[in-house]
C-alpha cells in the first residue's frame, strides 16, 4: 500500500561535485535520506513503469538506504528495480546496467573515497538513463525540490530479501536482485584480450591489486583470479566492509601507502594498482614508479589502440582543467581532439554522448571511456595490463618512452583539508579581485601571462557553468590552478594543482618536488596560503 507522509525540507541539500554527501548522523536525521530521493523522483519527471538501478558500495547505512529506496520507488511508480546482490554496485557497474538494461536512471549511494562507519561519510547520487551522473540542470532541479518538500510517498510493506538472486514484487513493481560482477565482467571481456592478458600473468609477470576493504574486491577477484589467472592473494583487503576495515579507501600516497612501499620495494611486483569506495577510481604503479593520475590518461590516450575494444583508434580526449596538459600533447600529436571540462565526471556525459571523445580522465585518480558514463577504476587497470601485455615492457620503461616522445609534465596536487571555510572563502575571493592585474607580474623567474576564472561552455547543448577554479599561467605554459574541494563533508578543502613542462629529456627523472620547486613556493605568495589557512604544509600531496 501506498503511504504518504508528511515532511519538512531541510536547507542543505544541495549536490557537490558529485551527489549529496555528509557524514552518517546526519543523513540519520528524520527523513533526510527520503526527502533527498523523493525530491529525484520529482524532478525526474517520471511517466510511470521505469526502471531504476539500485546499489551501493557497501558502506554503513547503505542497505537501510536501499530498502527504503525500493519501497520508495514502488510508490512512484516504478516498473522494476535492478538490485545488487546485498545492495552492491560498483559506480561503474551501475552505469553498465541503466545502459544495457534501458533504465530511466540509477541511485548510487556512496561518499566515494571518504571514511565509512557510524561516523564516518554517506552519499547518495542520481545517474541518468545515458549511465553518467546527472548533469548540473538536473541537480539544480533536485536542489529545488528539496527546498519545498512536503511528503514523500513509500511503500508500506518490506521489500523482498535483497540478499538472494532473483526477481519478486513488491506492489506491482518487480525487484530483481542480481550478481553484481557478472554483466560488468562480461563487458571487461569485450574490451580487452583477456587471452594475451592471461599469457602475460602465466609468462611470470607478477601484479598485485588493492581493493582496500572496499566495492571492488568482488570485481577483481572474478576478472584477476579467476579469469586472469593471477594467483589467489593479488587482491588484497578484497572483502568489502561497512567501514572499510577502518580505513580511508582513497588510492593516494597517504592511504595506500602499504602497496606503495612494496611497489618502491626490492621484490615488487612487476604491476601494482588500487582503486576507491565504490570502484571509479584507481592508481596505477609498476616497479619503483607512481604514475600520476594525469601520465596515465595521456599514456591510455597514446595507447589505448593496442587494446581491441579500441583498435580504431579514438575519437578525442577530455580531461578536468586542473588535470595536467599531459594529454593535450598526445591529442595534438595524433591530431584529434582535446576538450577541457571543469572538475565532475557529469561534464564528459554530453562529449562521450555525441561521439567527440572516447577517453576521458581526472587528476583526482579517475579515468574512464565511453564504455559507459563514470569513471572506472578496474577498466584503467585492465587497459593498462593490455598494453603491458603488447608492449612487453615494464611499466617504468613506457613511461620512460612516452615522456622521451611527448615530454614530461611534472605535476602535483597539494590538499589543505578541513580548513575554515570563511578562510577559504577569503582566499579565494582575494585571488578573484586579482586576476585584472595578474598578467605580467613577476615571480622569480616566472613572469604570468594569463589569469582567469576557469569557465566553460558546453560544446553540445551550450550549457555554461562559471566559477570553476582560478588558473594562472606563466609564460612557458606553467600553471598553477586554485579550486575548492566540492566532495569534502567537513570545512573547506583548498586544492592547488601545479605543473611544468619539461621537454628535455635529460631532466625528465628528476623528482616532481624539486622540479616544481619555483611554482610551489609562488603558489604560496600568490595564493597567500600560510598566511590566510595557518598551514605551513598541505596535508596531502598527490
Ligand atoms: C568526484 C567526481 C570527480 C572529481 C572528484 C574530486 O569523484 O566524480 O569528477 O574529480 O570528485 O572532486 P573535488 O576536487 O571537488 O573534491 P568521486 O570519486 O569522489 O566520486
Amino acid at each position: 500500500m501506498i503511504e504518504t507522509i508528511a515532511t519538512t525540507p531541510y536547507d542543505d541539500q544541495k549536490p557537490g561535485t558529485s551527489g549529496l554527501r555528509k557524514k552518517v548522523p546526519h543523513f540519520q536525521q528524520p527523513n533526510y535520506a527520503a526527502n533527498f530521493i523523493q525530491s529525484i523522483f520529482d524532478a525526474a519527471g517520471l511517466s510511470g513503469g521505469e526502471t531504476l538501478v539500485i546499489g551501493g558500495d557497501g558502506r554503513f547505512y547503505n542497505r537501510e538506504v536501499i530498502l527504503t529506496a525500493i519501497r520508495m520507488a514502488a510508490a512512484n511508480g516504478y516498473g522494476r528495480v535492478i538490485v545488487g546482490q546485498g545492495g552492491l554496485l560498483s559506480t561503474p557497474a551501475a552505469s553498465n546496467l541503466i545502459r544495457k538494461r534501458g533504465a530511466s536512471g540509477g541511485i548510487i549511494l556512496s561518499a566515494s573515497h571518504n571514511p565509512g562507519g557510524p561516523n564516518g561519510d554517506f552519499g547518495i547520487k542520481y545517474n541518468i538513463a545515458n549511465g553518467g551522473p546527472a548533469p548540473e540542470k538536473i541537480t539544480e532541479a533536485i536542489f529545488e525540490k528539496t527546498k519545498t518538500i512536503s511528503r514523500y510517498r513509500i511503500w508500506t510493506e518490506t521489500p523482498p530479501d535483497i540478499s538472494r538472486l532473483g526477481e519478486a514484487k513488491l506492489g506491482d513493481m518487480v525487484v530483481e536482485v542480481i550478481d553484481p560482477v557478472a554483466d560488468y565482467a562480461a563487458l571487461m571481456e569485450q574490451l580487452f584480450d583477456f587471452g594475451k592478458i592471461r599469457d602475460l600473468i602465466a609468462s611470470g609477470f607478477t601484479l598485485a591489486f588493492d581493493a582496500m576493504h572496499a566495492v571492488t574486491g568482488p570485481y577483481a577477484r572474478e576478472i584477476l583470479e579467476n579469469r586472469l589467472g593471477a594467483p589467489q592473494g593479488t587482491v588484497r583487503n578484497g572483502v568489502p566492509k561497512e567501514d572499510f576495515g577502518g580505513g580511508h579507501p582513497d588510492p593516494n600516497a597517504v592511504h595506500a601507502a602499504e602497496l606503495i612501499g612494496t611497489m618502491m620495494g626490492d621484490d615488487a611486483p612487476d604491476f601494482g594498482a588500487a582503486s576507491d569506495g565504490d570502484g571509479d577510481r584507481n592508481l596505477i604503479m609498476g616497479r619503483g614508479i607512481v604514475v600520476s593520475p594525469s601520465d596515465s590518461l595521456a599514456v591510455l590516450a597514446a595507447n589505448a589502440h593496442l587494446a581491441p575494444g579500441y583498435a580504431g583508434g579514438i575519437a578525442g580526449v577530455a580531461r578536468s582543467m586542473p588535470t595536467s596538459q599531459a594529454a593535450d600533447r598526445v591529442a595534438e600529436a595524433r591530431g584529434i581532439g582535446i576538450y577541457e571540462t571543469p572538475t565532475g565526471w557529469k561534464f564528459f556525459g554530453n562529449l562521450l554522448d555525441a561521439g567527440k571523445v572516447t577517453i576521458c580522465g581526472e587528476e583526482s585518480a579517475g579515468t574512464g571511456s565511453n564504455h559507459v558514463r563514470e569513471k572506472d577504476g578496474l577498466w584503467a587497470v585492465l587497459l593498462w595490463l593490455n598494453i603491458l601485455a603488447e608492449r612487453r615492457e615494464s611499466v617504468k620503461a613506457i613511461m620512460e618512452s612516452h615522456w622521451a616522445e611527448f615530454g614530461r609534465t611534472f605535476y602535483q596536487r597539494h590538499d589543505y583539508e578541513e580548513i575554515d571555510k570563511r578562510a577559504a572563502d577569503g582566499l579565494m575571493g582575494s585571488l578573484h579581485d586579482r586576476l585584472a592585474s595578474m598578467a605580467g607580474q613577476r615571480f622569480g623567474t616566472l613572469v604570468v601571462s594569463e589569469a582567469d576564472d576557469f569557465s566553460y561552455k558546453d560544446p553540445v547543448d551550450g550549457s555554461v557553468a562559471t566559477g570553476q577554479g582560478i588558473r594562472i599561467v606563466f609564460s612557458g605554459g606553467s600553471r598553477i590552478v586554485y579550486r575548492l574541494s566540492g566532495t569534502g563533508t567537513k570545512g573547506a578543502t583548498l586544492r592547488v594543482y601545479i605543473e611544468r613542462y619539461e621537454k628535455d629529456v635529460s631532466r625528465h627523472g628528476q623528482d616532481p618536488a624539486e622540479a616544481l620547486k619555483e611554482l610551489i613556493e609562488t603558489a604560496d605568495a600568490i595564493g597567500e596560503i600560510r598566511k590566510r589557512t595557518g598551514r605551513s604544509e598541505p596535508d596531502v600531496v598527490t
